[in-house]
């Protein structure tokens, strides 16, 4: 009982909206998975059978396109810099990456990795352009081909890491970073501020990180699949809040629905094709958007 008044306690002060505002450091903050541009992450599901990309945009009018195959590793990220999400694949069995141009619905392929490499994709120089990146378990490399020219390969991690990549120090660059299952830790290699680590949620947990309290710095966080419940570990003082929102057979699909700048906890349940979001900014959103076999793209970097 005491528990529950504890979790009950924290709802209130995560839907209150008590977080402090964002940063304003004149870093642009981008919500992720967001294709029209409109400063909101986008409900949005791939569907492998037909290779289809569905996509509810924010801002108005649904989008559908197919591009990639069933086996292709979902990879959208806003590649040409024009802040709109490019839809884009990884193709495992031969290093190839494949992006759909916001712009006009091109596309574009290039190699750059290999097969049992996973693709990590995000803004590592600070151009506003996503960088393509891998991360190889087999060695503990990470592999970033800088859009600005240049490569990085560096070591940091072993293997069975997942790479959780995110900016955690908000200086704007994305940062090499891993979770180790097994024993919980989180690594971030900060960009500006150096190597730091956690212990964060159990090996079952399905990561979520991003920035859910508003400062700009990405949170550590993970969503567990057997209770639904959301963990988070604030930037602002390493203290943990934690909520349920979600249920067993749910796929989290973290992003900022509403705009606000602060991450909102989402999922999307295959079982009634219902997508359910609880807005920071307050308020439940339930939206009916695809089907079983589905996967969300937002989910797309949840490991
Ligand atoms: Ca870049
Ligand atoms: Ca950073
Ligand atoms: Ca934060
Ligand atoms: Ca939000």
């Amino acid at each position: 009982m005491k528990n529950y008044i504890y979790i009950a306690a924290i709802i209130l002060t995560y839907a209150a909206g008590g977080m402090p505002a964002r940063a304003d450091d004149g870093i642009v903050h981008r919500s992720p998975f967001d294709f029209d541009a409109d400063g909101k992450t986008d409900i949005s599901i791939y569907r492998p059978g037909p290779s289809e990309s569905w996509i509810a945009k924010s801002g108005g009018g649904n989008f559908v396109t197919q591009f990639g195959l069933p086996t292709d590793k979902l990879a959208s990220a806003d590649f040409t810099g024009d802040g709109k999400t490019d839809i884009a694949f990884f193709r495992p069995s031969t290093g190839q990456w494949f992006v759909l141009r916001s712009e006009d619905s091109s596309f574009f392929g290039f190699t750059f990795g290999t097969n049992g490499d996973i693709p990590a994709p995000a803004d590592f120089d600070a151009d506003g352009k996503a960088d393509a990146t891998v991360f190889r378990p087999s060695t503990g490399t990470w592999f970033i081909q800088k859009s600005s020219g240049g490569f990085v390969i560096t070591h940091f991690g072993i293997d069975g890491d997942q790479p959780v990549v995110a900016d955690y120090d908000a200086d704007g660059r994305a940062d090499i970073a891993i979770r180790r299952p097994a024993s919980g830790e989180w690594w971030i290699d900060r960009s500006s501020s150096g190597v730091i680590a956690y212990r964060f949620g159990s090996s079952l947990d399905k990561t979520v990180q991003g920035d859910y309290t508003g400062d700009g710095k990405a949170d550590v966080a993970v969503w567990r699949p057997s209770t639904g419940i959301w963990f988070i570990l604030r930037s602002e003082d390493a203290s943990m809040l934690a909520f349920p929102f979600g249920q067993f057979g749910d796929a989290p699909a973290p992003g900022d629905y509403d705009g606000d700048g602060r991450f909102d906890a989402v999922v999307f349940r295959p079982s009634s094709s219902t997508w359910f979001i609880a807005k920071s900014g307050g308020g439940t959103t339930i939206v009916p958007f695809g089907s079983a076999g589905d996967q969300p793209l937002p989910g797309a970097f949840v490991r």
